[in-house]
């Protein structure tokens, strides 16, 4: 089966055992690689309603078919698991040279199921694993357990692990890796940490099997032409952080806790204040276009990217670089999620603003930027008022009450990412209807929202969510290489079942790439439901602040989300998906996805239609 390695490592924590189990060459046709395969084994192996803190959750890492092969940006690395913020199905894609060793070593995925009756870290090569004692390494933060990890095991070790965040259980702590990368916002940090585990650490220099040794050549032109693309010298300056300026024009920059959609101060946090503060520029693996763009912070130096910027910038009021760079430093360090820091601390200023959190003692002003790193390093480390909102918005606004629901930017429980939708409905359904709670990743349709009837609630918005959602969320998810190539300097699509082709020898159609989403879709949309045990279309709606509290400011004054229309595009939606009205996937569609089976299990739950 060449693209594959056809091997699973299965890693048992509570009995410190280890198997190699084989990969089914169909369950590798029909689901890839990545969050394919993540899903098919949650799906297949979870019993329903697990506590996702509990040991028989499932942390997987899933690397696909395209992972470690050629330079067109394929070190990436899905982490997956149940969610314990949002209590679905929840990944990240995260850049690190672990997924390539994993590769080299000869593994496809690693599951990680069980917990370790002390802090563990596992060593993983060609000949399997080894258990090690990480008593030492428990409370340290993420830089300084993958240095030290790094001069036992050589800089030639990969190495995933997580902070002090994710040993305490903060509901969206992150997987990290080579101290810029940070992966799995939904809290797969937060499950490792429920194992007991605080890092894996993956050597590997065997050879990926491959259909055609063309491959190489293949990357090479594709690496060529996407050199020559018009806007790579500009990417390779500013990274995503341009998309700073872009939103601040666009109106949709989140600000004040996504109350606005510009900030006066953006100029400040922009792109071309990364590019002029600029220090060093890193990238994941095997990568050509580098868009980690290093800049002094408070206290030391940071990686800033446009999520970062906008979360834990403008959307708290802070209109300073390398105070932002801190607060990112320190989400990086204790191994937390930017975006859902950035929320919560909004959050907890918006609410502070209203007298909200009076009752809790804790009071913080709107870019007060001593107050929200202190906050930041009390959620990390569970103290006072900082324990609250380590539970997320969602949970925090709930025991505040008061009507602080409707300050929690969050669908499904997971924060919203950087794009304030109060003028963009696609892009609110986009994020309403992700599949591991709110983020861009799967349909980042707002740039091209913006340039075309920007208000409307039309089919054909709908139908480019779902065209979106079948690349991004599906292609390269799935075959698990970078996107950006593809997105950010308008590398060809057509250059990727070229590549797959010479890696896994399967003459892949676009057509094909489409299908494997939709199944993996519909798998996910049924793992909701079977661990909800119900479903509504209430869950498929954007946060209540877009539709309630329209932009007071600038050049969309006065825009709000209408729930009347938003509704008649959530059914386009389901309609296109072939999902019934009640947002659950037909059986006519889970038949034609090869997801028969599925269908009973949801009878279980819900009516299907
Ligand atoms: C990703 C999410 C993003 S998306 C950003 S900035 W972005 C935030 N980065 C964080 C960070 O940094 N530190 C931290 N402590 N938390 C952070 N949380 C946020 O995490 C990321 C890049 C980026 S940067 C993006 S858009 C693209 N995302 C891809 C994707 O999802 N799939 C894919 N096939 N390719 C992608 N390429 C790009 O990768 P999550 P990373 Mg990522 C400091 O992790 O969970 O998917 O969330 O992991 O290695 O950092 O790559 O403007
Ligand atoms: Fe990583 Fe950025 Fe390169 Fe993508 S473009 S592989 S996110 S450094």
């Amino acid at each position: 089966m060449p693209g594959w390695q056809g091997r699973i490592l299965r890693v048992d924590l509570t009995r410190r055992k280890f198997v190699v189990q084989e990969l089914d060459a169909s369950i590798a046709r029909d689901f890839i690689g990545g969050r394919g395969l993540a899903i098919k084994i949650l799906w297949d192996e979870l019993p329903p309603g697990t506590d996702p803190l509990s040991p028989h959750n499932k942390l997987i890492f899933a690397a696909g078919p395209l992972t470690g092969l050629t330079n067109v940006n394929t070190g990436k690395l899905v982490v997956a698991a149940k969610s314990p913020i949002t209590g679905g199905y929840g990944d990240g894609n995260i850049g690190a040279w672990a997924g390539v060793y994993m590769r080299r070593a000869g593994y496809d995925a690693i599951v990680v199921e069980g917990r370790a009756n002390k802090p563990t870290y596992l060593y993983i090569d060609e000949r399997g694993v080894e258990f090690h004692d990480a008593s030492d390494l428990w409370g340290l933060n993420t830089w300084a357990t993958e240095d030290k990890l790094q001069k036992i095991h050589g800089r030639d070790a990969g190495v995933l692990t997580i902070g002090p965040a994710g040993e305490r259980l903060v509901k969206y702590a992150v997987v990290v890796a080579q101290r810029g990368r940070a992966g799995g916002r939904p809290g797969m940090g937060a499950v490792m940490g429920s194992k007991n585990l605080k890092a894996v650490v993956v050597k590997g220099k065997g050879e990926i099997p491959v259909a055609d040794k063309a491959i190489n050549k293949i990357g090479i032109e594709a690496v060529e032409q996407g050199r020559k693309m018009p806007g790579y010298s500009f990417w390779m300056k500013q990274g995503t952080t341009s998309t700073v300026e872009w939103a601040q024009e666009a109106s949709v920059l989140p600000t004040y806790n996504f109350s606005e959609g510009q900030f006066d101060e953006f100029e400040k946090i922009g792109g071309a204040m990364v590019e002029k503060m600029e220090v060093d520029l890193k990238s994941c693996p095997l990568c050509f276009m580098p868009c980690g763009h290093w800049v002094p912070s408070e206290e030391g130096t940071a990686e800033v990217d446009y999520e970062n910027i906008a979360l834990l910038g403008s959307n708290l009021g802070i209109g300073d670089l390398s105070k932002v760079a801190e607060l990112n430093r320190v989400a990086d360090l204790m191994g937390m999620d930017t975006i859902s820091l950035g929320n919560t601390l909004g959050f907890a200023m918006e609410a502070s603003e209203r007298g909200l959190t009076k009752e809790f003692g804790y009071k913080i002003e709107w870019g007060d930027y001593k107050a929200a790193r202190e906050l930041a390093i009390d959620i990390a480390l569970r103290r006072g008022f900082g324990d609250l909102l380590a539970e997320g918005t969602m949970r925090a606004s709930q025991r505040l009450g008061k009507g602080a629901e409707e300050l929690a930017v969050q669908v499904k429980g997971l924060e919203v990412s950087g794009y304030d939708c109060h003028a963009a409905p696609a892009m609110a359904l986009a994020y309403a209807t992700s599949p591991i709670g709110p983020h861009h990743k799967d349909a980042w349709v707002i740039s091209w929202e913006v340039k075309t009837d920007r208000l409307g609630y039309t089919r054909e918005k709908a139908a480019k969510v779902i065209e979106l959602q079948r690349i991004r969320g599906g292609w390269f998810e799935a075959f698990v290489a970078c996107r950006l190539p593809w997105v950010e300097v308008g590398l060809s699509l057509d250059w990727y079942p070229k590549l797959f082709k010479a890696a896994t020898g399967i003459d892949a159609t676009p057509d094909y790439f489409n299908e494997v989403g939709d199944r993996i879709y519909a798998l996910i949309r049924a793992f909701w439901i079977r661990e909800y045990g119900y479903w509504s279309r209430e869950l498929d709606v954007p946060p209540p602040k877009w539709f309630k509290r329209p932009l007071t400011k600038g050049p969309l004054k006065g825009a709000h989300l209408d729930y009347d229309k938003y509704n008649e595009l959530l059914s386009h939606y389901y309609d296109l998906r072939g999902w019934g009205q009640n947002g659950v996937p037909r059986r006519s569609t889970l038949k034609r996805l090869g997801l028969a089976h599925v269908a009973e299990t949801l009878e279980k739950y819900v009516e299907v239609p």
